[in-house]
């Protein structure tokens, strides 16, 4: 297992690479191009410039979180192909320089949905959160202007203004978009991307969705166990895993974290491993990483991971905004930092009581 800690750049990020240096046991940052739009090709000079960059802090990129598939291939267009096309030239781009995981979503129109970018808790620290009621409340066109207000003038990750400025035309490209239909534009997209994932063995690793369940009527098809197994199966090839987000997919307190850890070994490639706590089943908050804080037992996940023969790479996630920090909702430095450590003692403890049992 290689702990890395996300990071947007230097344009974007509130948190500095010499920062995340001194994070004990963090060596490998999971970036992107912030900057770049779904759909167009990523520049080799800019992958370089950004690889060196981070080099030169004393890292190294352990893999890219995201490249963002844009609509015309999630819908199927006519011009999707085109798109595919960008879509290889950037994993040839990003192959060509030695980085080997992209993670990627398949969600329409909306990436991960919070209602709350800042909710108090008891301890004065402010965390992300989400309520069914309050979607519900909210009209889609509006979700947008909602959160942005709370954001603290950072671009939240898959919020991206310009493309939320047409969130109405957005819904009208996907309302024959079943999730039939979107799945079978997953695995068109995927059977297209994987010779150039074999040529430069590029582990392509897609993040559940989540909430783990349809908001506004949207399909939503990474779900699920069963979801997630039949993706797998129809491009079975070990260039299409997962990225398995702890806080995303156990949204739904009917998927068991642990058992589909074990479904699904050897086609984990990245792991974000965060913790929830949930008020009832579809009112949760981002709690901090440890057990004792939120609902999920962190010590099972990390132990399913290491015994399934986990070896790929490992965030923390989305961490509580404390002792003041002002940074992008989620992705603040100090509770991240504590959730890194943390995940890396349960991981120690664990490798070393195997090695003595
Ligand atoms: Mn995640």
């Amino acid at each position: 297992m290689e702990m890395t800690f996300r990071w947007f750049g230097s344009k974007f990020d509130s948190v500095t690479l010499q920062q995340i240096r001194q994070i004990p046991g963090v060596k490998g940052i999971i970036t992107t191009l912030y900057d770049t739009t779904p759909g167009e090709v990523w520049k080799a000079e800019e992958i370089k410039a950004l690889k060196k960059e981070v080099e030169d802090a004393g890292l190294k990129i352990s893999g890219i979180e995201s490249v963002n598939v844009c609509d015309a291939i999630k819908i199927g267009a006519s011009d999707r192909d085109q798109y595919i096309d960008n879509y290889i030239q950037t994993l040839t781009n990003l192959g060509e320089e030695g980085i080997h995981t992209v993670c990627y979503n398949f969600m329409p129109v909306f990436d991960w949905t919070r209602t709350e970018l800042a909710r108090v808790r008891e301890d004065g620290s402010t965390v992300m959160a989400y309520t069914q009621e309050a979607v519900d409340r909210i009209n889609p066109n509006d979700i947008f202007n909602s959160l942005n207000k709370e954001c603290n003038g950072y671009v939240l990750p898959g919020w991206e203004p310009d493309r939320m400025a047409q969130v109405k035309e957005l819904f009208e490209l996907y309302k024959d978009v079943d999730a039939d239909r979107l799945f079978d534009n997953l695995v068109y997209f995927l059977k297209a991307i994987m010779p150039v994932c074999d040529k430069y063995d590029i582990n392509m690793a897609i993040h559940p969705d989540d909430p783990a369940w349809s908001v506004y009527g949207l399909s939503r098809i990474i779900t699920n166990k069963e979801q997630i197994l039949k993706m797998l199966k129809a491009v079975d090839n070990v260039h299409n895993g997962v990225t398995l987000c702890t806080g995303s997919y156990g949204t739904n307190l009917d998927n068991d974290i642990v058992d589909t850890i074990h479904a699904i070994k050897g086609r984990i490639h990245f792991a974000h491993v965060r913790n929830l706590k949930f008020i009832s089943p579809t009112n949760f908050e981002e709690s901090a990483h440890l057990s004792s804080d939120g609902d999920f037992d962190m010590y099972a996940i990390m132990k399913a991971l290491y015994d399934s023969g986990f070896d790929g790479i490992m965030r923390p996630d989305h961490g509580r905004m404390i002792w003041g920090e002002k940074a992008m909702p989620g992705y603040g430095l100090y509770d991240r930092a504590l959730g890194a450590v943390y995940l890396q003692g349960l991981w120690e403890a664990i490798d070393k009581n195997a090695k003595n049992a």
